[in-house]
């Protein structure tokens, strides 16, 4: 179809309008993509919008209207309401979602030697997390991950390092101290093995279930990186946070192979880039505001403890190192990310 066609600028027109419209109008913008020949590319997250992993897609889609003017037509869904938690990749396989950012640990439901990434005390910080995945170690799994579930990785978002968030205040030096403890995960085996390797009792619930959970007593606690713990506001829910620092987190940003080989080689060029530029965005905000992050939750009135880090760490590896996961990691994956530096 001709962009410049009269028709186009009487579609263009319409958009304008209807954006002063409500509320069924809302459904206009992708029919009206469709008609003025853009690809609707629809975008999918559990990210609250104040999470810097939900405001990392404006950027990439400034970035790409910047770099491929008119060509897509980005649709930014936050909070799960297009899919829930988990269910992005099933979504873009059945070419029902173009692009997300799913949690390392839906890959390694799928792909067993990703669960090293969900792994606690692997990673040691937000820098060696982006070597590992921007290296050579990373182009070989996200290989397994394009070959597997049919999505392309574009690259790792840092989502942060994972703290407890407790409702109630209690003593914890080492993991003996969170024995009983109802400690919220999200819902697979994976990440309640982490739970129960912290020494907690782990419980599986959506994400959006999260705050309400702690302020009925449902659950005593939940882990996340501090800025989500601001973004979803669990901090208004919950007196103590306790600086374990289990697990250093990332989402993957990923695109469904079906569009993907739909594009040229210059537009792929512009996804990567305009990918780059949102995950630089986002971990350049989240790694800030982390260090910004204690004196904010005492001043809300939390009380805020360092345990026994190291304690932790030896129980919690152990665990891993004694585990069906460790068996699945291809030999000398963890000395290599080890030796990462
Ligand atoms: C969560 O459910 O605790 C979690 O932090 C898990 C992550 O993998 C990711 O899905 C994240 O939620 C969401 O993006 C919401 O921030």
């Amino acid at each position: 179809m001709n962009l410049c066609s009269p028709l186009r600028r009487r579609l263009v027109g319409a958009a304008g309008a209807a954006t002063a419209l409500a509320p069924w109008t809302a459904l206009l913008p992708a029919s009206l993509a469709r008609a003025q020949g853009k690809v609707q590319l629809r975008v999918s997250t559990p990210a609250v919008p104040d999470d810097w992993h939900a405001k990392m897609w404006t950027v990439f889609k400034d970035e790409l209207e910047k770099s491929a003017p008119a060509q897509f037509d980005v649709q930014i869904n936050l909070s799960g309401t297009l899919f829930k938690q988990g269910a992005e990749t099933a979504a873009m396989s059945r070419g029902n979602l173009e692009l997300a950012s799913p949690s390392v640990f839906d890959f390694a439901k799928l792909i067993p030697e990703f669960s090293i990434f969900t792994a606690g005390y692997v990673l040691r910080d937000p820098d060696h997390q982006q070597k590992v995945y921007n290296g050579p170690i990373g182009q070989e799994l996200y290989k397994l991950v394009s070959e597997k579930m049919d999505v392309t990785p574009l690259g790792a978002a840092y989502l942060g390092t994972r703290q407890l968030a407790l409702r109630e205040p209690r003593t914890v030096r080492t993991p003996a101290d969170l024995k009983g403890l109802k400690l919220r995960m999200p819902g697979s085996k994976e990440w309640l093995f982490l739970g129960e390797a912290l020494g907690a009792t782990a419980t599986p619930m959506g994400f959006g279930e999260v705050y309400l959970a702690l302020k009925t007593g449902t659950i005593d606690a939940q882990d996340n990186p501090l800025p989500t713990v601001r973004a979803a506001k669990f901090y208004e829910v919950c007196k103590q946070i306790v600086l374990t620092s289990h697990l250093v987190d990332a989402v993957l940003v990923v695109v469904s192979n079906k569009l993907w080989n739909s594009l040229n080689a210059m537009q792929r060029g512009h996804f990567q880039a305009a990918a780059q530029a949102a995950i630089r965005y986002n971990n350049e905000n989240r790694v800030k505001e982390e260090g910004q992050l204690v004196e904010f939750f005492k001043q809300q009135g939390l009380r805020v403890d360092t345990p026994d880090v190291e304690a932790f760490r030896k129980t919690v590896q152990q665990a891993y190192l004694n585990s069906e996961y460790a068996k699945t990691w291809p030999k000398g994956l963890l000395d290599r990310i080890n030796a990462t530096r």
